[in-house]
């Protein structure tokens, strides 16, 4: 088992590069020998969350499901990674609560909306914009920035390297890993 329980609860925008940096993150810990499970907005809604639309309510309940099964692959001793754009704080300090002290990791991926808006790499931005997808995040639906996020990383102009890098080190300096 992992020494030290961890989740690192990835949030921010679309295109704001969680599910990269969580990919590379898993990367590098893999090298290390470290066994890890990587829970993606993507895919999640396609299976154990398929039919929960982008409403607030649903959003929630997204949110509260992921949680619950972070937890259960956290206690099975696996390192887990999570992203998801989980906009609401409340929703984010509800899987914080339900965790043990220093289990929960926010890692808050703050990229610039221009600079998620210019990548657009689904095309998903400009369909807000045009109104063909409404309560889009960011454009017609808040994101709350967390306050005190363990790790914040501004994904702008910097490697997908030296982000995953600034999450290992976090996990390094407070023995996580
Ligand atoms: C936000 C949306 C929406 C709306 C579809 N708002 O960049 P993507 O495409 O691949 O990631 C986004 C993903 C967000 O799912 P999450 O489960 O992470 O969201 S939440 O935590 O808020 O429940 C985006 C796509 O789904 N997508 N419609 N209206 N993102």
């Amino acid at each position: 088992k992992n020494q030290t329980p961890c989740i690192l609860w990835f949030t921010g925008l679309s295109g704001s590069g969680k599910s990269t940096v969580a990919n590379a993150v898993e990367n590098l810990l893999f090298q290390m020998a470290k066994h890890t499970y990587l829970l993606d907005g993507d895919n999640v809604r396609h299976g154990l969350n398929k039919g929960l639309s982008f409403s607030e309510v649903d959003r929630v309940e997204n949110i509260r499901r992921v949680g619950e099964v972070a937890k259960l692959f956290s206690d099975a001793g696996l390192i887990v990674l999570t992203a998801f754009i989980s906009p609401f704080a409340a929703d984010r300090n509800m899987v914080r609560e339900m965790t043990r002290p220093g289990e929960f990791i926010e890692v808050f991926i703050d990229t610039p909306l221009a600079t998620c808006e210019q990548r657009d790499p689904k095309g998903l931005y400009k369909k807000a914009r045009a109104g063909e997808i409404k309560d889009f995040t960011g454009i017609d639906s808040p994101y709350e920035a967390p306050s005190n996020p363990e790790i914040r990383i501004v994904n702008d102009g910097i490697s997908i390297d030296n982000a995953a890098q600034q999450v290992i080190d976090y996990l390094k300096e407070n023995k996580y890993i």
